[in-house]
């Protein structure tokens, strides 16, 4: 049924040693001549099998004789087999010669166009649509690359590794040939044939070599392309002062490309990245958007040696490079910016997004057993709790403990494709540790709880914490094995002093306790500190208490913690009053005098501007749904707008004058944590007051809009007025997009779109609809897709989950339309009908028969096919 195993994996039968490719690039098509060495792996030879997809093979010949269909080669849909090569222990040559059309692949996997240019993406499995080859990552092959294009349309010609020649040839086309002495797998490859001008530098290794550093685009964002500089530098010094990891080659590009699946790729020093993770200029960009270009470009850096030199032994072990790399590039923005305000940020994603996905039918170990597509697993489980998991070995092991385990794992497997086993064996035998039991969070979904109830005996001066762990079934494992996992406490007394120093517990049984002498008084316990481990707590405590450790905790993440513990009760209570109210009552809910005077004391507090901001951030939507069944998506968007409304109404003079306070005239740009807070906090601020939507609050977002100098500013005041039809959103709306459409920004357009895609009205869903037949909606773009329908889908629920089941229709048909061109992006699309099971009978009902038209498509993707399915067991 096309079910690929983990448990079935086998060596290939053969490797290619090198590769020599030659591209000859037209405006009717791309030919492709390699030629590959290939050995056995076994005395007896037997049938080659290569995978091939969407090609037109021209010719195929082995050590110079031509092969014949039937006789020397047979071929399918997936692939091709070369039926009997010579069964000797000697490499053999083989020569094949096919034809794709790049302009045609909507795909954008393999050899594809996006905006007149030439470029390529190949993991996890496009590198079989560009030419016939052992598509897999433990097949590592040395690359030999030539190309051939015109010379006027495509100046640039880049490839993998070392550039070896160049030169103009007639009829106006030009070549240049490439050498990567690295072996690689194929997922890796890349090419560039292009119109792009870039920005140059340069950057000296600690062993004293020079790298040459590129960065391209399109000539028009030219002037965007140096923050991605600076954070590339940034990365290259990190890597060397955190885990003594040097760039090998001799030239580093990166391509910033208008069509894109995800967000950039790694491919051996010739990175492709989505231009929504490298572009940034003050005018363009937020200061989430240079967080994430700082990171992104971090991330693909430090691939170089978590992915490239060491590899996946097969896809299964994809967390492997994935969950280490997010993890360095974690740390490495925590190293850039604030600790504190980086783990808050990561966990807010867990929280939010992969705890949910840890819970519904897609539910998956961060190293799968098995897929139809690979690329449906390119998942938050994979990424960001593989981080997790890689963090908790750091927790358990040590800074020093942690790099001696990597050093280790370079040392033993630079070249070679390996796995998560090879990982934790790496950081077990550095430091005489038995991780064991460690492999559980491998194989194991599922969000674990942890409980715990802690006792204080005042006469022994004793405190007892027992904790106990349980994770619930999931698709497939209906019960689960305790897990090994690291807790970071602190006892406090009550003036926030310790009572007992910070100390990591391991908790590996379903329930054990642990006994504290000589405690001073009753202490409050500080749990699991920087969210030791990716886990739910059962921690029942008062709102004082927890009011208490909002205020007091010195666990930066944990006060943050507390603060939405608390917002949380405090909404979900109205949620459940919400509910039963009829229209009358509910125009008279309120919020607790207690939570506002928390609130007031957030806003008062010597605080990092970033930490108060997302401490005074109400709990989303998604962490709130978590805590309902069957969601409720009408009650849970009411009650937001009320508690921010009333927030804003009740802590108007505050909430102003910390607004006024942070209004800094002449203001000189920079992304400085300080500035990147007082700006985050500052438009905290105006969000609150903003929500009553009277027009007071208009004017001062229109003020905001026409005062800002920042795209952080101008896209906050127009986030905020979104809900409110007025003259003032009415002229931050044109304005906001004439100039966008002047400049010919398409990133910040797709910021115009998702705003007004995520928006709640009554007609949300016919606005989406006009938003689609805008003059500048694209839909083979995945960017411009994502900003209007993804958000549609994702960020308004109230409307996509409408009773009449509209949202759901049209969510339905653009998963079809959109998977004939893209099933990747379709596939992403199609996840939002994955919780269904989480809602009432009505809305379940409406989701489900969605989710089997899709599935029961004649033509519907595997891709698709997999999430729609999967989603119905
Ligand atoms: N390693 C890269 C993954 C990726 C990708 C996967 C499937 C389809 C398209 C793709 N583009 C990039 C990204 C990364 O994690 O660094
Ligand atoms: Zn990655």
């Amino acid at each position: 049924d096309g079910k690929v195993l983990r448990s079935a994996y086998a060596p290939p039968p053969y490797t290619i040693e090198h590769v020599d490719l030659d591209f000859i690039l037209t405006e009717a098509e791309a030919v492709v001549y390699s030629t590959l060495r290939v050995k056995s792996n076994h005395a007896a030879g037997g049938p080659l099998y290569l995978d091939g997809e969407d090609l037109e093979l021209r010719s195929i010949s082995l050590d110079g004789v031509p092969l014949q269909e039937g006789t020397g080669y047979t071929r399918g849909e997936e692939g091709l087999t070369v039926l009997s090569p010579p069964a000797k222990p000697l490499p053999f040559e083989l020569k094949i010669v096919v034809a794709t059309k790049p302009q045609d692949n909507t795909q954008l996997s393999g050899l594809y166009k996006t905006s007149g240019n030439y470029c390529t993406q190949c993991e996890a499995v496009g590198f079989r649509r560009i030419t016939y080859f052992l598509d897999r990552p433990d097949v590592m092959s040395t690359y030999k690359v030539r190309v051939e294009a015109d010379k006027k349309l495509y100046p640039i010609l880049l490839s993998n590794g070392n550039e070896v020649g160049r030169g103009d040839l007639p009829a106006g086309r030009h070549w240049a040939a490439f050498e990567d002495p690295f072996k690689k797998p194929c997922y890796l490859f890349a090419l560039v044939a292009a119109k792009l001008e870039g920005i140059e530098s340069e950057f000296t290794t600690c062993s004293g070599r020079k790298v040459r550093l590129y960065i391209w685009s399109e000539s028009e964002n030219k002037d965007q392309l140096d923050w991605a500089m600076q954070s590339l530098k940034d990365s290259m010094a990190w890597d060397e002062r955190k885990y003594g990891r040097e760039y090998d080659l001799d030239v580093f590009h990166i391509v910033a490309v208008n069509d894109f699946n995800m967000g950039a790729m790694e491919n051996k020093g010739l990175n492709v990245f989505n231009t929504a993770c490298v572009l940034a200029k003050q005018s363009t960009a937020t200061d989430d958007d240079y967080e994430r270009v700082q990171g992104v470009v971090a991330h693909e850096y430090f691939h170089n040696w978590t992915g490239n030199r060491v590899t996946c032994r097969d896809w299964f072990q994809l967390t492997l490079k994935e969950g280490l790399t997010v993890y360095r590039d974690q740390t490495f923005s925590a190293d850039m910016t604030s600790p504190a305000v980086q783990r808050i940020e990561n966990v807010r994603v867990m929280r939010s997004h992969q705890f949910v996905e840890d819970s519904g039918p897609m539910a998956h170990p961060i190293r799968p057993e098995s897929y139809l597509a690979i690329d449906n697993f390119y998942t938050l489980t994979v990424y960001e709790k593989g981080a997790e998991v890689i963090r908790m070995y750091h927790t358990l092991l040590g800074e020093e403990g942690f790099r001696k385990g990597t050093d280790l794992y370079f040392d033993r497997h630079d070249g070679c494709a390996v796995t998560c086993d090879d990982f934790r064996a790496a950081m077990a035998d550095a430091n005489g540790r038995d991780l064991t039991q460690f492999e559980r969070w491998y194989t194991q979904a599922g969000t674990p709880t942890v409980k715990a109830a802690g006792a204080y005996d005042g006469a022994t001066k004793t405190y007892t914490l027992t904790l106990s762990q349980s994770t619930p079934p999931t698709p497939g494992q209906p019960t689960k094995l305790p897990l090994h996992i690291p807790v970071r406490i602190k006892l406090l007394d009550r003036k926030g002093g310790a009572l007992l120093p910070e100390r990591i517990l391991e908790l590996t049984e379903a329930s054990q306790t642990f006994v504290f002498n000589s405690i001073a008084s009753e202490p409050v316990l500080s749990l699991l500190r920087g969210f030791s481990a990716p886990v739910k707590l059962d921690f029942p405590l008062s709102d004082e208490t927890l009011a208490f450790l909002a205020a007091h905790d010195d666990d930066p993440f944990n006060r943050w913690d507390a603060s939405q513990q608390l917002g949380k009760r405090v909404l979900l209570a109205l949620v459940a009053e919400w509910q039963v109210a009829d229209r009358q009552s509910r125009q008279q809910l309120e919020l607790p005098d207690a939570f506002v005077a928390t609130f007031k004391a957030t806003l008062a507090a010597s605080l990092d501007a970033s930490l108060k901001a997302y401490s005074l951030a109400l709990p989303d939507y998604s962490v709130l749904a978590q805590d309902m069944s069957p969601i409720d998506p009408d009650a849970l968007i009411a009650v937001l707008r009320f508690a921010r409304r009333s927030l804003g109404q009740r802590m108007r003079k505050e909430l102003l004058a910390m607004y006024e306070s942070l209004t800094s005239p002449n203001e000189k740009f920079s992304v400085a944590p300080s500035e990147v807070g007082r700006r985050r906090l500052r438009n905290v601020c105006l969000d609150f007051l903003a929500a009553g939507g009277d027009e007071q609050s208009l004017q001062m977002c229109r003020k905001h809009f026409h005062a800002a100098t920042t795209m952080t500013d101008r896209l906050a005041a127009f986030k905020a007025l979104a809900p409110f039809p007025s003259e003032a959103l009415d002229e931050v709306q044109s304005i906001f997009y004439e100039r966008a459409k002047a400049n010919n920004e398409a990133l910040v357009i797709n910021k115009w779109f998702a705003v007004q895609a995520s928006t709640y009205s009554t007609d949300a869903l016919e606005k989406v609809k006009a938003l689609t037949k805008h003059e500048a909606f694209d839909g083979t773009n995945p960017n411009r897709v994502r900003s209007v329908i993804n958000t549609f889908a994702a960020l308004n629920p109230a409307a996509f989950h409408d009773l009449s089941g509209s949202g759901y229709e049209y969510i339905g048909t653009q998963v079809l339309d959109l998977d004939k061109r893209n099933p990747q992006v379709a596939s992403r699309l199609c996840n939002n009908f994955r919780d269904w099971k989480k809602y009432n009978q009505k809305r379940q009902a409406l989701m489900k028969a969605q989710l089997v038209r899709i599935r029961d498509c004649k033509t519907v993707s595997k891709d698709v096919f997999e999430i729609a399915s999967r989603s119905l067991e």
